[in-house]
């Protein structure tokens, strides 16, 4: 038996957890991505496909709360050189605009297209005939034309959720024009934003020599591609009603009170990761309390710094960095029960994110790069008072949306701390007007929304033969 609907992902919606008894069992890892794919999935009777983490071997399907999850194996070697090697050393910092400088290995691209082979290969015997597959991000821009060639009868989506960058960046690589070959198997390949769609158009043209127009690529053998923009979203229901409900109303209060009832609270959410400009914002916090416009009384910086690829030399060195950076910050400017900032190097349940979402006054994301950044949008979710001021880089794709928010180049650090000056003094005329408007987009916009429109897209370019597909069926 197969599926009608196969998701592939480099990593499974869960994560497997060891049990002191010797078993393991399986704990959802909580994600905008799963939300949105659930009802498609549930409505198309679809399986997904990815890696639990771990290298244990012999993994078998299962089924979590009603989704079919096929477990995909790694080996230690191939985490090395596929996931923690080309996906993570040399794609993700290429594809963020040289944040961190990238590192071209040939045993690693080796790797990449091995697993991105298997991948395939397991996607093309999981789909019934004429099923819709659809392939996610950076760790997998090869599977959708390697599933072709086994499966020519299939509908296949690729979506990428980091930025594509532009021409002059992207030649670096040494196997560019397989990357894009690998992608355009594809018939529908999504982006964050129009930017991204437009870089790839623009380099199928010049490097594999494609005819294209506007947003479609025209393929010797009739087949067409179109590439285009799908702004990814998050489930702003849940996310507001998390916020309202009286267990994180009370940890907000207690979060503050924790904090010694400062006037305001600067938070900031995000994976420890160099593209997230978390070093450079925390200098221009200290440097705002250094020109005494406000002190430790008056403020706290909630910085959290949730662990991430770990095992990534350039992450541990990261790590390292902004460990000193607080340490120095807090010792020049904390006073004995009243920290300059208040650093987490941990993740925490939703519930907790949402509590700090609420308790927070002032919302500081400036990444140097990011696809889209969802903790902006949560943030502006979890706003139902109309109040909380969102300071925002014009480098993340959520600055194409939330117009409203004060937008600085992470770059300008004396821009940034006039930024954050302008919040922290923000009266509430102004922060509501901001934020209401922001709230409109974000309700507006949906990541239900976003699955949709992708999905509709997808079943209308039509294939070889002129003809589209029955549109994905949905809850
Ligand atoms: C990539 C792209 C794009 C974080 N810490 C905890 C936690 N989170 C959740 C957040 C948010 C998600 O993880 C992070 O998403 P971001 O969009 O902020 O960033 P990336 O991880 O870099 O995501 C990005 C995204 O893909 C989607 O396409 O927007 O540009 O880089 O939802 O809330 N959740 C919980 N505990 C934590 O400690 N429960």
């Amino acid at each position: 038996m197969g599926y009608d609907l196969v998701i592939v992902a480099n990593r499974l919606p869960v994560d497997r957890v060891d049990q002191p008894d010797g078993t393991s069992t399986w704990r959802p890892s909580p994600g905008g991505l799963v939300t949105a794919i659930e009802p498609v999935m549930r409505a198309n009777d679809g399986v997904w496909m990815g890696w639990p983490g771990g290298t244990e071997q012999d993994l078998e399907p299962f089924e979590d709360n009603g989704l079919e999850m096929f477990p995909m194996t790694m080996t230690a070697e191939e985490i090395e050189g596929h996931y923690e090697g080309f996906s993570n050393g040399t794609l993700w910092p290429l594809y963020h605009d040289l944040v961190a400088k990238p590192e071209f290995h040939r045993e690693w691209w080796d790797s990449y297209v091995a697993v991105n082979q298997r991948f395939a290969a397991q996607a093309a015997e999981l789909a019934n005939e004429g099923a819709l597959v659809w392939v996610h991000d950076y760790q997998m821009q090869l599977v959708p034309q390697l599933l072709r060639e086994l499966r020519p009868d299939l509908r296949i989506g690729f979506y990428l959720h980091i930025p594509f960058p532009p021409a002059e960046l992207f030649q670096q690589l040494p196997w560019r024009r397989q990357v894009l070959e690998g992608l355009l198997g594809a018939d529908l390949v999504g982006f964050q934003l129009p930017g991204g769609a437009a870089n790839f158009v623009r380099l199928v043209r010049q490097r594999v020599g494609h005819k294209t127009h506007r947003d479609m690529v025209y393929l010797p053998d009739g087949r067409t591609v179109r590439a285009a923009a799908f702004p990814i979203s998050i489930d702003t229901k849940e996310f507001e009603q998390l916020a309202q409900s009286p267990e994180v109303t009370a940890r907000a209060k207690e979060i503050r009170s924790a904090l010694g009832e400062p006037r305001k609270i600067f938070l900031g959410v995000d994976r420890l990761d160099y593209t997230k400009g978390i070093y450079a914002r925390l200098r221009a916090y200290a440097e705002l309390l250094g020109d005494e416009h406000f002190d430790v009384e008056d403020a706290v910086f909630v910085q959290v710094a949730v662990p991430s690829r770990e095992q990534v030399e350039e992450y541990q060195r990261l790590r390292d960095e902004t460990d000193r950076l607080v340490g120095r910050i807090n010792g020049d400017h904390g006073k004995i029960g009243r920290p300059a900032i208040s650093y987490l190097h941990s993740s925490y349940p939703r519930e907790e994110m949402a509590a700090l979402y609420r308790a927070a006054d002032v919302m500081v994301v400036t990444p140097y790069r990011d696809g889209m950044n969802l903790v902006a949008k949560e943030y502006v979710a979890c706003r139902y008072d109309d109040l909380g001021a969102l300071v925002l880089s014009e480098f993340a794709g959520a600055a194409d949306e939330l117009r409203q928010a004060w937008l600085v180049n992470p770059y300008d650090i004396n821009g940034m701390k006039s930024a954050l000056l302008e919040a922290y003094q923000a009266d509430d005329k102004e922060l509501t007007r901001r934020m209401r408007a922001m709230r409109k987009t974000v309700r507006s916009h949906d990541v239900n929304a976003w699955a949709e429109s992708y999905m509709s897209a997808l079943t209308a370019v039509p294939d070889a033969h002129g003809k589209t597909v029955r549109p994905a069926r949905r809850r």
